[in-house]
This record gives C-alpha cells, structure tokens and sequence, in this order.
C-alpha cells in the first residue's frame, strides 16, 4: 500500500518534466502572409490556423524597430454595396479554426510605409495576443504584377454590373 502511494508520489513528481514539444502540431499556425510592395498604404494577406486546444485573442500586430510604419488588424464589409472597413481590436480565433486574411475581408493595413515595402523583401512581423504571447510571422513583400497574376484566377464577375 505504501508502496503504491510512493509510485503514485513519483508519477506526479515525473509528469511537470515531460518533454514539452510532444505535441509539435500545437501552434498557432501562420502562414503566406505577403503584401504588394507601396509607396504609403498597402495590405497584408495570409491565413492564421489555431491549432492549440485554446481560444486565441490577437490584439496586435508589432513590426520590426526599422519599420516605422503602422500595422493594424481591419475588415471589410460590404453594406448596401458600399464596402467599408474598420480596425479588429480583438481578433478571436477558435480552436482549430482558421481565418484567411483575403480581399474584401481580414487583412494587415499598413500605413506611413514611407517606400519601405520593396518586392522581394521580406520581414518578420508578430501576432501579439491579450496575454503577451507574440507569435512572429514572415511578411513577404510582392510587387504589383506578382500579386495581379495571382488575381487572375479570382472570379471577377461579381464586380460587374
Ligand atoms: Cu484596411
């Protein structure tokens, strides 16, 4: 009986010290983010996948010290054909769920780029989540023919009138 406790004590004593990158897969995934290379304005596009057992608030974005500019979180939405945007202050993402940062939806607004965005750079950017959690992503910068042959396999009919 007393022996049984000691294996028992043992085993809570050993489970703290398992290796913590057992389960690898458990991540905030963030991937092909990338923006067209602006003089001023431009806008980020990727996909973000939670792949952790929790609900993830993303609050901020943080860009590198050489990068001057703004960074923030927008989506667009479409009333009575108008499309407008406003600023994400707290983006929640579920578990296992994802959300795609695409055109007329989530996306990275930069701002006061200052001709800092050059096609074929690229810069490491993070997610900074309600408990301080910084979750750093490359940002890879596109220039306008790049990101317009991507477009062409979009359905653009929706546009016409
Ligand atoms: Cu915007």
């Amino acid at each position: 009986m007393f022996r049984n406790l000691k294996k028992l004590f043992y085993i809570f004593l050993l489970v703290p010290l398992l290796p913590m990158n057992a389960c690898t897969d458990n991540s905030l995934v963030i991937k092909n983010f990338s923006a067209a290379a602006m003089q001023d304005t431009s806008a980020g596009y990727g996909t973000i996948i939670n792949k952790t057992n929790s609900t993830i608030n993303i609050v901020s974005i943080a860009m590198p010290d050489y990068w001057s500019g703004i960074a923030a979180i927008h989506k667009t939405t479409l009333k009575n054909g108008i499309a407008s945007m406003k600023k994400i202050n707290s983006l929640i993402i579920e578990p296992n769920n994802i959300i795609i940062f695409e055109p007329g939806s989530y996306h990275i607004m930069f701002t006061e780029i200052q001709n800092k965005f050059k096609s074929g750079d690229s810069h490491v950017i993070s997610f900074i989540d309600a408990n301080q959690n910084i979750y750093p992503a490359t940002l890879t910068i596109k220039s306008m023919s790049e990101i317009n042959a991507g477009k062409k396999s979009m359905d653009h009919s929706k546009m016409e009138h």
